[in-house]
């Protein structure tokens, strides 16, 4: 089991790596969140080697030599008004790019190309390609695995048939809950094609750990084949 969920992983391409100790999102919505992240930890790093560097400059600068002491004062009222500006700043361009990549990562298309309801359920996800009549159900030994074409816009409407569960996808920068009387609706853009794991991240009950699912990413030929070989089979 261990062995095929590191295959599984390996078999995606160069963006499942990841980055910055983070994904770098196999989704138009999954790089919005690893550019945030990005540059959040990179202002992070910055405001650390800053806070370092005037740590060690004044331990090393005014280290004690002899019993001069420098000149003592209550107050640098400059000193002051810069350490509580520059963290406001700081502060609100952060909350300024996290609303804009939110809304980037939010947004849903007026004309989404496919949609599918996926429904989380104590313990498994279904997956139900509206218009096609595919669905998709996992089997005790055999996760469903949801195909999504690449370049175009899919729309998940997600919902669960019982408690709250956690549909996350870890190389997509994803999760959002399955909550049961809720319709959550959101899209992906795939970029690249390949396989990926997906999990139940909310602790929903006794097999929990069993809630895994696989996205696999296809070109949009091979989705069309692929749903039209479904549709003969659900029709036979
Ligand atoms: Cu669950």
């Amino acid at each position: 089991m261990a062995i095929g969920l590191v295959l599984v992983a390996l078999s995606g391409s160069a963006c499942t790596i990841p980055a910055f100790g983070g994904y770098k999102g196999a989704t138009d919505q999954g790089h919005a969140a690893f550019h945030m992240w990005e540059w959040s930890l990179l202002t992070a790093i910055a405001v650390g080697a800053i806070v370092w560097i005037l740590i060690f400059w004044s331990v090393i600068r005014y280290r004690k030599r002899g019993d001069d002491l420098p000149k003592q004062v209550r107050y640098s009222t400059p000193i002051e008004i810069v350490y509580t500006v520059v963290p406001i700043l700081i502060v609100i361009g952060l909350f300024y790019f996290t609303v804009i990549v939110e809304d980037r990562i939010d947004a849903v298309s007026p004309t989404p190309a496919v949609t599918v309801k996926v429904t989380g359920f104590q313990w498994g996800w279904r997956f139900d390609y509206q218009g096609s009549g595919v669905s998709l159900l996992p089997s005790p030994t055999h996760p469903a695995t949801l195909v999504l074409p690449v370049g175009v816009t899919t729309r998940v409407n997600l919902v669960s048939n019982d408690v709250v569960h956690g549909f996350y996808i870890p190389a997509f920068n994803f999760s959002r809950y399955a909550q049961p009387g809720v319709t959550n609706t959101f899209d992906f853009n795939p970029t690249e094609s390949g396989t990926f794991i997906g999990r139940c991240a909310q602790y929903c009950g006794l097999y929990h750990s069993q809630m895994l699912f696989s996205v696999k990413t296809v070109s949009r030929g091979e989705f069309r084949t692929w749903l039209a070989g479904q549709s003969t089979g659900a029709a036979a």
